[in-house]
């Protein structure tokens, strides 16, 4: 074992002066007995009591006004339905960009085009959804690393995946699956971006149709969706994506090959037993049913091979996706099993692509597979099927090794020092330890050994290191996603806050330590993936005025110069041209008649960074964000008589108040 990381020297003889006796901790800001109020930084250190780990703590993380950090943790926003931008080190809230629940800041949901993005993902009956259970995001990749542009998020109440333009950090399409309502191992990307996979969880009947639970293994079916991404566009392109059938069993997470696997993704399981459930009936509950068996299995799957057989057969077409069916998979050979340890749950490719962890939610190992072993298996086939077929290649023939961890190893992540990163939901820790082979790096303990568990609070999920899932990663921070924060925070009432802690992994050996808690007062985030904020590239204003953020162009009806402001009528059809600049709209008067259709057009005609203005109507639902150059169109029904103030909602000026008008609805 290695000597733990040393307090620099004069650091400690400085601090140590300081740290001596005992020395009550008083609230920050009290005047101490003999009136001096400490204004020097080892004063307020004595005063509040903190230690030199804290003071190490905050000067890694204390970002100084104007200062930006080096990183971005792109964070699920769980049930919230969104997703979170983290500064790190900071930890700060940079912003919550809505993905699949109205956001009213942003003007998501409150007409305008952002609305018309958000039905894209109601369900085919056309009944609305106004939440998601975001889980994974996932930035492109371009060679396997992040490259910046674009971010992808599956919502895994609904089975749904949404695309983010990382050029103003917009949703910018909701899909919603046709063939599936419950997924999870989404929303992996293949190392260029070809494909964003979308994971199944919980097997249903395809397309969602009712069938007895009784005919579960006959009708119950999971599907892996592949969406083709057509990056030019920045758009999913339905019609190049398709779908495989798999065995109802419960897939969990997925992960893409890279380098040594590019071409194969993997898929772990959990209920290869296929239990039903039923408790009210006497039968086993789903958590005992479900994790009866000592392995479960992971999905390999060629994708590469299984987008050939998507173009040219054979396939079915199911509400408009091409879907592989399993007898096809197992015939082209696109699809194979290898066991893994019991109730896995995170599958995670090493940065050289040549191995795979697999963690058990309930094995105190992780599990490596190799890709070269995996590779000849497929190639040498096995007489051993399951019951649907799939040939399910020996342990003995993939594995590389397994490192005993501890309790309830769930996800791991790399950086380039040859260290993996697993998270310990039972043990409450973060474990770290050595590759081998090809990504041995330069750690300097032996490969494949556990090297420190670090505790965290409390009871860990996700982990995210900079850019730890790619084939170039970093090193310096890990964040841990606790799920439970219990005694972390002030006590706002029983439903608490998640923490994210930020680890210090800058160093090699058993000197980890935690520098931040930080409160995620927003539901319960999954996944997160850190990048380093150079690779981002957003707009400061939008390109040009009369940007339209949902087509990307000059919209036809944007409103460019003062001189264009008018009315328009045509029968019960009203057309408002509203150019919006600091500090009026014009007109300023609006006056239509009870059940006219009123389409309102605003362009923001400023140029200048920041200079972003709201347009809201009371009463009538209606809220817009207009940034530098951008324009938006609402249409609404006049279907209530009254006087409506309408006015700007961002303070943008001096005269922001005065920045308003009268909407005037005449009774029929
Ligand atoms: S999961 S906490 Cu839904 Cu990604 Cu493992
Ligand atoms: Cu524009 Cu306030």
């Amino acid at each position: 074992m290695r000597t733990s990381w040393k307090w620099p020297a004069a650091v400690a003889t400085l601090t140590g002066l300081f740290f001596t006796g005992a020395c009550a901790p008083a609230r920050q800001g009290d005047i101490p007995a003999n009136g001096a109020i400490p204004t020097d930084v080892m004063g307020v250190a004595r005063e509040r009591g903190l230690t030199p780990d804290d003071l190490y703590a905050a000067a890694k993380t204390f970002m100084p006004s104007g200062k930006h950090d080096d990183y971005v943790l792109f964070a699920s926003g769980g049930h919230s339905g969104q997703v979170h931008v983290i500064g790190v080190p900071s930890m700060r809230l940079l912003k919550t960009i809505a993905v699949f629940t109205p956001e009213p800041w942003q003007g998501y949901g409150y007409g305008g085009g952002p609305s018309e993005v958000l039905k894209k993902g109601n369900m085919p009956s056309g009944k609305e959804l106004t939440w998601g259970d975001t889980h994974h995001p996932n930035l492109s990749e371009t060679k396997g690393s992040y490259d910046g542009r674009f971010l992808f998020i599956n919502d895994k109440a609904n089975a749904r995946l949404a695309v983010i333009d990382l050029r103003d950090f917009e949703t910018k399409q909701i899909i919603k699956n046709p063939n599936a309502i419950s997924d999870h191992g989404g929303s992996f990307v293949t190392p260029n971006t070809e494909y964003v996979v979308e994971g199944p969880q919980y097997a249903t009947p395809i397309g969602w149709e009712y069938s007895d639970i009784k005919n579960y293994k006959e009708k119950y079916r999971a599907l892996l969706t592949f969406w083709k991404f057509d990056p030019l566009a920045g758009r999913v392109d339905v019609s190049q994506s398709f779908q495989m059938e798999l065995p109802p069993y419960f897939q969990d997470l997925a992960d893409a090959g890279k380098g040594a696997s590019e071409g194969l993704v993997f898929v772990n399981s959990f209920n290869t037993e296929m239990a039903t459930g039923g408790v009210e009936n006497g039968e086993p509950p789903f958590e005992a049913g479900a994790s009866k068996n000592d392995v479960d299995f992971m999905h390999i799957i060629d994708w590469r091979k299984a987008a050939a057989v998507a173009q040219h057969g054979p396939t079915r077409t199911v509400n408009g996706m091409r879907v592989i069916g399993l007898d096809t998979a197992v015939k082209e050979k696109l699809l194979f099993f290898t066991p893994e340890p019991k109730s896995p749950h995170g599958v995670d490719v090493t940065p050289s692509g040549e191995n795979i962890v697999v963690a058990g939610k309930l094995d105190p190992h992780v599990t490596i597979f190799s890709t070269a072993k995996i590779r000849a298996a497929m190639a040498k086939g096995s007489q051993e099927k399951d019951p649907f077929g799939v040939p399910i290649l020996k342990l003995d023939d993939t594995k590389e090794t397994q490192v005993e961890l501890g309790l309830g190893p769930l996800h791991t992540v790399f950086d380039d020092q040859g260290y993996a990163y697993t998270s310990m939901f039972l043990d409450s820790a973060v474990a770290r330890w050595t590759l081998g082979g090809a990504d041995k790096g330069k750690h300097p303990e032996p490969d494949w050994t556990l090297v420190q568990k670090l505790p965290v609070h409390y009871n860990i999920g996700h982990i995210a290191a900079v850019e730890g899932d790619t084939a170039t990663p970093g090193h310096g921070y890990v964040v841990a996603m606790n799920k439970w924060s219990t005694d972390r925070f002030l006590n706002v009432g029983p439903l608490l806050p998640q923490n994210f802690q930020l680890v210090d992994s800058a160093r090699p050996g058993e000197s980890m330590k935690v520098l931040y808690d930080s409160p995620i007062g927003v539901a319960e985030p999954h996944y997160a993936q850190l990048i380093r904020a150079d690779r981002l590239k957003p707009y400061e204003v939008y390109p040009f005025v009369g940007y339209n953020p949902e087509t990307g162009k000059k919209d036809p009806n944007a409103v460019l110069s003062p001189k264009d402001a008018r009315i328009v009528r045509k029968g019960k059809v009203v057309e408002i041209f509203t150019p919006v600049i600091r500090s009026h709209f014009s007109p300023e008067h609006v006056t239509v008649n009870e059940g006219d259709t009123v389409i309102w057009h605003l362009t923001n005609i400023e140029r200048t960074r920041d200079a972003i203005h709201g347009f809201c109507i009371g009463g009538y639902n209606v809220n817009l964000s207009l940034e530098p150059g951008e324009h938006q169109t609402v249409t609404f029904q006049a279907d209530q008589p009254g006087v409506f103030p309408f006015y700007c909602t961002e303070f943008c000026s001096a005269l922001h108040l005065e920045m308003m008008g009268y909407f005037m609805v005449k009774p029929r």
